[in-house]
């Protein structure tokens, strides 16, 4: 095959989806430039982008099929045919809810679809569930609530018209750096354009503020409430406009006047007089788009934290409009492409559900299986699919591009669903991710730049990146490696059906397509040739479509009556009852947040290789407020453990007054190849909220102790 000698791909790292140009020499990115044509970045990059050539030369690059014969047993070099035989013998003998995938929105949308295909269509199994669920499965779920979809009514333009700009739970300077840039330069262009941010640290984020709002954990949902409040008191919403624009707000409003400012600003942990002036600068019909992030996701409230943000929207009246409007900004590259596929344990392609019998059979037909051979059961979202299989509930687990082992809630039980389930299939490309060791069979794959594919961004722009490197060895594409299962299982049961016999990803791409037609997420008129001349934003439905920048004009949006919905009394209540489902207590008396660092992208696979960002931070550490230091007896640059309910973590400790009394912060990036004590994730909590399933990654209660270094 021959290999270009620049290639335009999506930067492999955050969902801001910048897109990069690289120019190749022999088999090596030579560098790396943001072309200034191309959406959404202007030209603009940040470190880890202009970087991402280094990726390439990892030392523990996975180049063959490993196969262990047995548990204990080392894992030994052998041939793609062995590797696909022994997982599809093993996914085609077990029980199909014996099965479950574990996959990640860093996989392209190929590739995703796929893994859907093999399991929902083929296996019958709907326990496919993926690191969305830690990561936007609250956004989703607070968007489907209010709006009857998925999907983020606006884009990144908006960011040039807005007047206010909401920042919560989402350190953006530090992890969608350019379009911080864009949040930025609006400010000097509309000097009085202003920056509220409601996070509990000071972050780089919050540098930048007009008001930062040093929220108490747990404490969004009330602080949301006052600023709808303020709203309401200050005369600036027409209330019966609000009551006939949306379902059930007439009940809403009913229920804000009934909250006590007072009450709503002691829960929220933020001084009154601090709320007061923030919510100044959302009066006057000024426009407000707000932004958020895992602050608002990763928790037991998450979907209503989701919801609340929505309301301050409908309530001053600017769903659909320019500059306005609810943004969740996404983490990986595809996390949006994943929805879009349906791969989470209760979707289908095209923003389709299991549980609908409508969409089941519109997919069964489509995949040309027998009728009701989808199950209407959603299968195990993440931290249930882990917890079953730490219960002996699963013969076969086939984690993708993702590393479970330190990014999922409570580590200790994902090693232990790990060790217990039979067959552990881990499809990744380097062997330095703590997951790969508890693999029985290893799929190498292609990473960026050595595969075409596509992916969606933060704002619905769908991208295809060009393949301009040579893989490794036996490397092979994501949506090659679970073509060939499918294909072999099919052999098997001999069926000639032919389901998985794409010759190219473009092929698997066009099947695709086809499934969002008619659908909300419709991408039906992206075809290949459009993808390969630029990107698009869906809806699209047809060839001559020129995509959709912003949904819901006019505020009329997908539900049964095309009104948004408002959150329910009984969600109100449940949220009132428990902030935070580990709370601190005398034993465990601070709560422990954990998030990113700048120059580090999640278990550190990538950057650890990149000798400039790996040097930026010198390993893992926790972040103190002086006075908690003070109390537990730690200075700056002590080594100290974080002890919670479900194990303990080492770490430096940085003392600093960016932290909020009585919260620590620690990174995730660090886990067990760090050293034994490494992995935060150790203490974090498997909470998960009701309607979202998302784990509460951001609070768990911890103590500190000082850890005596042996001399
Ligand atoms: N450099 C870098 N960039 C990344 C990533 C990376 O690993 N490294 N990962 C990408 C991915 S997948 C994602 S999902 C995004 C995540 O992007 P962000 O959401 O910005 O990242 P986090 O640091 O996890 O969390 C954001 C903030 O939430 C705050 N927070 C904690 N608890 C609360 C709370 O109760 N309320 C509020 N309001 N805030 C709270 C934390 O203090 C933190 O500053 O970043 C993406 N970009
Ligand atoms: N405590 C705590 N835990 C968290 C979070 C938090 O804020 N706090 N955040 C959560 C969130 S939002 C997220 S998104 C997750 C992220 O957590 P993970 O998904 O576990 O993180 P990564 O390190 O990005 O893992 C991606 C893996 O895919 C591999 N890979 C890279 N490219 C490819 C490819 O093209 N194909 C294949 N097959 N493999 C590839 C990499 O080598 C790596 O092993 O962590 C979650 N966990
Ligand atoms: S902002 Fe995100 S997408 Fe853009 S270059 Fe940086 S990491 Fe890559
Ligand atoms: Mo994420």
């Amino acid at each position: 095959m021959s290999v270009a000698r620049a290639g335009k791909a999506v930067c492999p790292y955050c969902g801001v989806g910048c897109v990069l140009t690289s120019t190749v020499e022999g088999n090596a990115v030579k560098r790396i430039r943001a072309d200034p044509a191309d959406a959404p970045n202007f030209g603009m990059m940040c470190p880890k982008g202009a970087l991402a050539g280094e990726v390439f030369s990892d030392p523990d690059r996975l180049t063959r099929p490993l196969i262990r014969r047995e548990k204990g047993g080392p894992l030994e070099p052998a041939t793609w045919e062995q590797a696909i035989v022994r997982v599809a013998d093993a996914l085609a003998e077990a029980p199909a809810d014996r099965v479950a995938w574990y996959g990640s929105g860093q996989l392209d949308t190929e590739a995703s679809y796929a893994f859907t295909k093999l399991f929902k269509g083929l296996l019958g199994c709907n326990h496919t569930d993926t690191n969305s669920r830690l990561c936007m499965s609250s956004a989703v779920a607070g968007y489907t609530q209010a709006f009857g979809s998925d999907g983020p009514p606006g884009c990144y333009a908006d960011i040039e018209e807005a007047d206010t700009f909401l920042i919560l739970g989402a350190n953006m300077a530090a992890n969608h750096p350019v379009l911080f840039n864009r949040v930025r330069r609006r400010r000097v262009v509309e000097p009085d354009a202003r920056i509220v941010v409601v996070d509990p640290r000071r972050t780089r984020t919050a540098a930048h503020a007009d008001h930062h709002l040093a929220v108490a954990p747990g404490g969004d949902v009330p602080l949301l409430r006052f600023l709808a409040r303020a709203l309401v008191d200050a005369g600036e919403i027409d209330a019966a406009a609000f009551a006939a624009a949306t379902d059930g707000g007439a009940a809403w409003l009913d229920r804000l006047a009934a909250e006590d400012p007072d009450d709503l600003a002691r829960r929220s942990g933020v001084p009154r007089a601090q709320l007061d002036a923030a919510a100044e600068t959302l009066f006057g019909g000024r426009k407000l788009m707000s932004l958020y992030c895992m602050g608002a996701n990763q928790s037991a409230q998450g979907t209503l934290k989701n919801r609340e943000l929505i309301h301050l929207s409908l309530l001053l009246g600017q769903l659909g409009r320019p500059g306005c409007g609810p943004f969740s900004l996404t983490g990986q590259p595809n996390a949006m492409g994943g929805r879009e596929v349906g791969y989470l344990a209760h979707q289908l392609p095209g923003y389709r559900l299991v549980a609908e019998s409508a969409d089941r059979e519109a997919m069964e037909r489509f995949w040309g299986t027998v009728r009701g051979s989808i199950s209407p059961e959603p299968g195990r979202a993440a931290v249930e699919m882990f917890k079953a299989a730490a219960a002996g509930a699963t013969d076969v687990l086939w984690v993708a591009c993702t590393n479970p082992v330190a990014s999922l809630p409570d580590a200790e039980r994902t090693r232990e669903a790990l060790r217990r389930t039979p067959l552990v299939v881990v499809q990744d490309v380097t062997a330095a991710s703590e997951t790969v060791a508890y693999a029985d069979v290893v799929l190498p794959a292609c990473q960026w730049g050595e595969k075409a594919g596509t992916m969606t961004n933060s704002e619905r722009l769908v991208v295809r990146s060009d393949r301009f490197l040579e893989a490794p060895g036996a490397c092979r594409p994501d949506w090659w490696i679970v073509a060939s299962v499918g294909h072999a299982i099919e052999e098997r049961r001999g069926d000639a059906a032919g389901r998985f016999a794409w010759a190219s990803h473009e092929d698997v791409w066009d099947e695709f397509r086809r499934t969002t037609t008619g659908r909300p997420c419709d991408l039906a008129g992206m075809t290949n040739e459009r993808l390969r001349a630029g990107p698009l934003q869906w809806p699209c439905p047809d060839p001559g479509h020129p995509g959709t920048a912003r949904r819901y004009a006019g505020g009329r949006v997908l539900t049964a009556s095309s009104k948004p919905r408002t959150a329910g009394e009984t969600q109100e209540t449940a949220a009132r009852s428990a902030a935070i489902c580990d709370a601190a207590d005398a034993a465990f008396p601070l709560v422990l947040t954990t998030g990113r660092v700048a120059s580090q992208w999640h278990s550190r696979t990538k950057t650890r290789h990149v000798a400039v960002l790996d040097a930026q931070e010198g390993g893992p550490f926790f972040e103190v407020h002086p006075d908690d230091a003070a109390a537990a007896g730690v200075t700056h640059g002590d080594r100290a453990a974080v002890v919670g309910r479900r194990g303990r973590a080492e770490a430096t400790v940085r003392v600093s007054d960016e932290a909020r009394p009585g919260c620590v912060f620690s990174p995730f990036h660090w886990a067990d190849s760090a050293g034994p004590l490494a992995n935060v994730n150790q203490l974090t909590s498997d909470a998960v909220d009701p309607a979202s399933q998302q784990p509460e990654l951001k609070a768990c209660a911890v103590r500190i102790e000082k850890v005596e270094e042996a001399r």
